[in-house]
């Protein structure tokens, strides 16, 4: 016999021993696309306490539609690597290409993270960020349906000693960080340098070279890292955006053990909470 209200119970309880797990978090990450989904993996599977806030009700990002709603992307051998480490079957087209099935790909980067132990919220919007002693501290997040509507509720604070903008072209933590704070971030010109048009080889270039640290406890990876430092942009090829979300992982474990720039310092004095690796029950 199924207890209509039993059903209520059990999501709500659940959902909340979530929502209240990712309150105060290692790397709170803005956006669940291809890079934001790559680097929650690897952090989580490191012992980081991970959380994803997704605006969409889907993961993926721009992986859905490959190209022009062509649901194949391509990637260049080296981000084979990653692809491999996800479990996603990619097949070669010619020296250099390889193509994967787009919907395969979006699944299993949602599935691989998920199973690290990273928290997605999802229809989950983050609008604004914590600003204490010159760094970020964490996020400020509404519902997106509630956003959409314009609804006057005000937004929730979740603490993260790192943060990360993969919010891919909209670069939409690094432009609030600018507008509210009068931000100088990591670039050539102190601001958010804009995206510019398409060419793939270069575009992929700079995202890689420039993925990392924008201004003290913010990060940025994937195309966001296009729009800030002024890239090319490079459409569906997507082996820069694995390989920058694996890139800013790796910057952020270090910076997060204290061996970094700005030390990914802790005003709390919080510890890393370790996740365990074989996914919630
Ligand atoms: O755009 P997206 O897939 O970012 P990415 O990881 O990858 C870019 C590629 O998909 C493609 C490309 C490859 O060559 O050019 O564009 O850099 O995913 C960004 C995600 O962030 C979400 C958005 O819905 C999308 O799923 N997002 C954007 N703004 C917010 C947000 C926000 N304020 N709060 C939460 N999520």
């Amino acid at each position: 016999m199924i207890n209509d209200v039993t059903v209520t119970r059990a999501i709500s309880e659940r959902f909340f021993e979530k929502f209240q797990s990712a309150l105060e978090l290692d790397t709170a990450i803005v956006g669940a696309g291809p890079s934001g989904l790559v680097a929650a993996c690897y952090l989580a599977r490191a012992g980081r306490r991970v959380a994803v806030f997704e605006s969409k009700l889907s993961t993926g990002g721009g992986i859905w539609g490959g190209g022009m709603l062509m649901n194949e992307i391509v990637v260049q051998d080296d981000a084979l690597e990653i692809l491999d480490d996800f479990g996603i079957v990619h097949r070669a087209y010619r020296d250099g290409y390889h193509t994967a099935d787009a919907v395969h790909t979006a699944a299993a980067l949602a599935y691989r993270a998920t199973e690290a132990g990273v928290i997605v919220l999802n229809a989950c919007r983050v609008e604004d960020v914590l600003f204490r002693d010159g760094r970020i501290t964490g996020v400020v997040v509404l519902w997106s349906p509630v956003a959409s509507a314009g609804l006057h509720v005000d937004p929730l604070s979740i603490g993260a000693r790192t943060v990360l903008d993969a919010t891919g072209h909209a670069a939409e933590v690094a432009h609030v960080t600018v507008r509210k704070l009068d931000a100088k971030l990591a670039t050539e010109t102190g601001g958010i340098v804009g995206e510019r048009s398409m060419w793939a080889e270069s575009g992929e270039r700079a995202v890689i070279e420039h993925t990392g640290e924008i201004f003290p406890g913010l990060y940025a990876a994937g195309m966001a890292v296009a729009a800030i430092h002024g890239g090319y942009r490079m459409g569906p090829i997507f082996g820069g955006m694995l390989i920058s979300g694996r890139k800013v992982s790796e910057i952020i474990k270090r910076d997060l053990d204290g061996a970094g720039p700005g030390a990914a310092g802790s005003e709390s004095g919080r510890k890393a909470v370790p996740v365990t690796g074989s996914g919630r029950s």
